[in-house]
C-alpha cells in the first residue's frame, strides 16, 4: 500500500486564496493523486489548483453534494480523503484520518472539529447549530458521534460505493454519516483541528437555511432507520393536540354542561390518528430491523465471495 492508492478530493467554489496552499501541503507529503472538483468558480481557483499540481474537474451541476458525488464516480483509488479547499482543515493531520482506513480498522473516518476548535473557526450561531444538529442526530440514531457535518473524512472506495447519496447541497455530509450508519460501515471519529477560514475566502453556507435543511434531512432519513421516532414524534404531536383539546371539552362540560360537538369529534379524531401513527412506528420498526438483518447477511455473503 502506498500513497499512490490514495486520492485527495477537494471541493472548491471561489477559493483562490486558500487552494494552492492546501494542495501544496499534500504534494509535499508525497500525495500524487489530488482531485479538485470545482463548482464553476468565478475567480482563479482552477488555474491555481492546476498550477499547484492537482487535477481539476468542473462539476456538471450545482452544490457541494453534487460535486462530491460526481467526483466519487471518477475516482479509482482504493482510499479517498475529502477535505475543504478553504484552509480550515490541516493537511498535516491527514494521517489521523487515513491511518485507520489503511490499517483496515475503519471504512469511514470522520474528523471531529470539536477536538481542537480554534478561535473564530465557527461563529457562535454555527457552533450552536452544529451542537444542536449533533444532539438531534444522537437521539435519533443512537450513535455516539460528535461532529456529523465535518468536511474532513477518509473512506475506502468500497465504503463510498455502498453509500446511496442523493443530496446536492450542504446536506451531503449528513447523508454520508447517516447512510454509513444505516449501511453498517465501520465508522471512527478522530479529533482534529479546525481553523478560521483563510483570509479573503468567504463562506457559502447559510446557517439558517442550510441548518434547517440539514435537520429536515436528519428527520426524513429517520423514516427508514428509526421509524418509531419518525412516526412516534408525529403521533405524539397529534395525540397531545387531541389531549389538550379533550381537556378543554371535558372542563366545559363539567363546569357549565356546554357541549362542543364538532370539537369533541375533532378530539377523538386527533387521538385516533395519534395512536395510529404510533402503531405505524412500531410496525415500521419491526420492518426496519428485519431489513437491516437481511442487508447484513447479503453484505457478509458478498464479502466471503
Ligand atoms: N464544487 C463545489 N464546492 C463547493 C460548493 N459550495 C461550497 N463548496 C466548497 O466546499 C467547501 C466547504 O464550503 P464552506 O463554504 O467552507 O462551508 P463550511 O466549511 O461548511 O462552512 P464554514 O464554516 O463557513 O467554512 C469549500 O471548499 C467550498 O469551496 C459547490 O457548490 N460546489
Ligand atoms: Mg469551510
Amino acid at each position: 500500500m502506498t500513497l499512490k492508492d490514495v486520492c485527495i478530493l477537494i471541493p472548491t467554489l471561489n477559493e483562490e486564496d486558500a487552494i494552492a496552499e492546501v494542495i501544496g501541503e499534500f504534494r509535499a507529503m508525497g500525495f500524487e493523486e489530488i482531485l479538485v472538483i470545482d463548482g464553476h468558480s468565478r475567480d482563479r481557483t482552477c488555474e491555481r489548483a492546476r498550477a499547484a499540481g492537482a487535477g481539476v474537474v468542473v462539476q456538471s451541476g450545482k452544490g457541494k453534494g453534487q460535486a462530491l458525488k460526481e467526483a466519487f464516480d471518477l475516482i479509482e483509488s482504493e482510499q479517498i480523503v475529502m477535505i475543504d479547499g478553504d484552509g480550515t482543515y490541516l493537511p498535516s493531520e491527514v494521517g489521523l484520518l487515513l491511518d485507520p482506513v489503511l490499517a483496515g480498522r475503519a471504512d469511514h473516518v470522520m474528523g471531529n472539529r470539536f477536538g481542537n476548535l480554534q478561535e473564530g473557526a465557527l461563529t457562535r450561531l454555527n457552533s450552536a447549530g452544529n451542537r444542536l444538529i449533533n444532539f438531534v442526530f444522537r437521539i435519533i440514531y443512537d450513535v455516539p458521534l460528535n461532529d456529523i457535518l465535518t468536511g474532513y473524512r477518509a473512506f475506502t472506495r468500497e465504503g463510498v460505493r455502498r453509500l446511496d447519496l442523493t443530496m446536492t447541497g450542504f446536506e451531503i455530509e449528513t447523508e454520508m454519516t447517516v447512510d454509513s450508519v444505516k449501511k453498517g460501515l465501520s465508522i471512527l471519529e478522530v479529533p482534529i483541528t479546525y481553523r478560521a477560514r483563510t483570509k479573503g475566502t468567504r463562506t457559502k453556507l447559510n446557517p439558517v437555511i442550510d441548518g434547517a435543511r440539514i435537520i429536515a434531512t436528519i428527520y426524513r432519513m429517520a423514516k427508514t432507520h428509526n421509524p418509531l421516532f419518525y412516526f412516534g414524534l408525529m403521533g405524539t404531536l397529534f395525540g397531545m393536540a387531541g389531549f389538550l383539546m379533550g381537556l378543554f371539552v371535558v372542563r366545559e362540560w363539567l363546569g357549565t354542561r356546554t357541549e362542543h360537538l364538532p370539537l369533541t369529534i375533532l378530539t377523538s379524531l386527533l387521538i385516533i390518528v395519534g395512536f395510529q401513527l404510533f402503531f405505524m412506528g412500531i410496525l415500521g420498526d419491526a420492518v426496519a430491523s428485519m431489513h437491516r438483518e437481511v442487508l447484513r447477511e447479503i453484505y457478509k455473503n458478498q464479502k466471503k465471495r
